[in-house]
C-alpha cells in the first residue's frame, strides 16, 4: 500500500482523509504522506521514503522515535493488561514526577489530550472564581474547546467571535482576545473587565503562530494583573512543558502560573494531557471538590508508564543544555543556507523549538507572523519533503529537535536542505 492509494482510501472513510486537519497538507499543497515507521531522528512513509524528522509528533517526541527503553516498558506493561477503569500505580508515579519537576504544580489531574487539559483548567478557573470571562491571545492555540476556539473580532482588544461554525456567539462573547506581547492591551482589558475575568490563558512561548517569544515584561505584567484582580493565570505548556527545561517555561522565565496545562512530551508519544496547580485550587476538582471532570481512559496504565519513563529520562539525563546547543548550531547553519540563496528570513528559536519565517520583520505577534511569505514557505516545505526532510506542514507551527538528532543527522539534514533550497 503506498501514500497515493492510502490517501484515496482514507478520503472515503475519514473527513479529509485525516484525523486532524493539519495532516491534510492544505496549507502547503501537495498530497499528504502516511508515516509507517520511526526510528530515532528518522521516519519512513508508505512509499518507503526516509526523512529526517523535525515534526517529532508536534513536539511530543523529545527522545526521538521508539527509544529502546520506552518500547520495552510498553511491551512489558501491555502484557499485564491495557486498561482497568480503576486507578493503577503508574498514575501515582507519573503524578509524583510532574509535581517534582514543574515548580507551580502541587496536585495534577491526567486527561487524554491537550484540549481536555485546557478545557478542564478553564472550567476549574470559572468554578473557583465564580466568574465567566476568559482572556486568550490572538494566534495562540489551546485545542478545540469552544471557549478557546475563538477568533479575534475587529479592533485590538475585543470580545471573541466563533472560530468555527458550531460555537454559539453567546459562548464566544465570553472570551476576550488580545494581541500577544502587548501589555498595554492587557492592562486596558483588566481596567475595563478585571472583576469579571476568571482566567488568562497563554502559551508562555507561542508555538502555534510559529515560535514567538514573550517580551520580558509580558509574562510579568500578566502575573501582576491576574493577582491584582483575583483572576487565575493559566500557562498552556502543552508544547513548552518538559521541552524548554525540566520545569518548562515557568522554570525558564521564573513566572509561576496558578494552573499549568501539559501534554505532548508528558506522554512520550502516548495520548496524555494534564492540568495541575496549587493544592487549594486543585482540591476543588471532583471528587475532592465540586468542579466536575472525568475520563474513562484518563491515567491509562500504558500511557502513564511511558510518560513516567520519559520524564525519568529527562530528569536524570538533563539533556536541555546539549539540546539547546545543537539546536543553536543547526539554526545558524540553516540561516546561512537561506542567506546564500538570498532569501530574507527570521528564525525564532528557544531551547529545541524554532520556526523559519520568510520575512525581514521581527515576528513578535500573530500579525507579524501572518505578514511573512507563506506561499514561499509552502514551496520550501515541498522542496524539503522531496529531498527527505520533514518539517511541520504549516508556517504557524514549531520545528523540534530531539535527543536522537545526533550531529551527523543534523549535517545530513543540512545537506538535504541545501539541495532543496537550491531548487527554490
Ligand atoms: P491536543 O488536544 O491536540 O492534544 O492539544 C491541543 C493543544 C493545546 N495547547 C497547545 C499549546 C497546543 O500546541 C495544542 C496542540 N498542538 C497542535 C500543533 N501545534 C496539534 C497538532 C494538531 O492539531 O494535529
Amino acid at each position: 500500500m503506498n501514500n497515493e492509494k492510502l490517501y484515496r482510501e482514507a478520503l472515503q472513510v475519514l473527513p479529509g482523509g485525516v484525523n486532524s486537519p493539519v495532516r491534510a497538507f492544505k496549507a502547503v499543497g501537495g498530497k499528504p504522506i502516511f508515516l509507517v515507521k520511526g526510528r530515532r531522528s528518522r521516519v519512513w512513509d508508505a512509499d518507503g521514503k526516509e526523512y529526517v524528522d523535525f515534526l517529532a509528533s508536534w513536539g511530543a517526541l523529545i527522545l526521538g522515535h521508539a527509544p529502546k527503553k520506552i518500547v520495552k516498558t510498553l511491551q512489558d506493561e501491555a502484557e499485564k493488561g491495557l486498561s482497568f477503569g480503576l486507578t493503577n500505580p503508574h498514575e501515582v508515579t507519573l503524578a509524583k514526577l510532574v509535581v517534582e519537576m514543574v515548580p507551580s504544580v502541587e496536585k495534577v489531574r491526567f486527561v487524554n489530550s491537550g484540549t481536555e487539559a485546557t478545557m478542564s483548567a478553564v472550567r476549574l478557573a470559572r468554578g473557583v472564581t465564580g466568574r465567566k470571562l476568559v482572556v486568550k491571545f490572538d494566534g495562540c492555540y489551546h485545542g478545540h474547546y469552544d471557549s478557546l476556539l475563538v477568533s479575534a473580532g475587529s479592533g485590538v482588544a475585543t470580545f471573541g467571535i466563533p472560530g468555527t461554525p458550531g460555537i454559539p456567539e453567546e459562548i464566544a462573547r465570553l472570551t476576550l482576545v488580545l494581541p500577544y506581547n502587548d501589555p498595554e492591551a492587557l492592562e486596558k482589558a483588566f481596567k475595563e473587565h478585571g472583576e469579571e475575568i476568571a482566567c488568562v490563558i497563554v502559551e508562555p512561548v507561542a508555538g502555534n503562530m510559529g515560535v514567538v517569544l514573550p517580551e520580558r515584561e509580558f509574562l510579568e505584567k500578566m502575573r501582576e494583573l491576574t493577582r491584582k484582580y483575583g483572576a487565575l493565570l493559566i500557562f498552556d505548556e502543552v508544547i513548552t512543558g518538559f521541552r524548554l527545561a525540566k520545569g518548562g517555561a515557568q522554570e525558564r522565565f521564573g513566572v509561576e502560573p496558578d494552573l499549568t496545562c501539559l501534554g505532548k512530551v508528558l506522554g512520550g508519544g502516548m495520548p496524555v494531557g494534564a492540568y495541575g496547580g496549587r493544592r487549594e485550587i486543585m482540591e476543588r476538582v471532583a471528587p475532592e471538590g465540586d468542579v466536575y471532570q472525568a475520563g474513562t481512559l484518563s491515567g491509562n496504565p500504558l500511557a502513564m508508564a511511558v510518560g513516567a519513563e520519559t520524564l525519568k529520562e529527562l530528569r536524570d539525563k538533563d539533556p536541555y543544555d546539549e539540546l539547546e546547543q545543537r539546536t543553536e548550531r543547526f539554526v545558524r547553519e540553516l540561516s546561512k543556507i537561506l542567506l546564500e540563496k538570498g532569501l530574507p528570513h527570521r528564525i525564532n528559536f528557544i531551547a529545541s523549538m524554532f520556526t523559519v519565517f520568510f520575512t525581514e520583520k521581527e515576528v513578535k505577534n500573530f500579525e507579524d507572523a501572518k505578514s511573512s511569505d507563506t506561499e514561499l514557505f509552502a514551496r520550501f516545505f515541498r522542496a524539503l519533503l522531496e529531498e527527505g526532510v520533514l518539517i511541520p506542514p504549516s508556517q504557524f507551527e514549531a520545528w523540534f529537535l530531539t535527543t536522537a538528532h545526533e550531529e551527523e543527522d543534523l549535517d545530513e539534514a543540512l545537506e538535504r536542505i541545501r539541495r532543496a533550497v537550491s531548487k527554490l
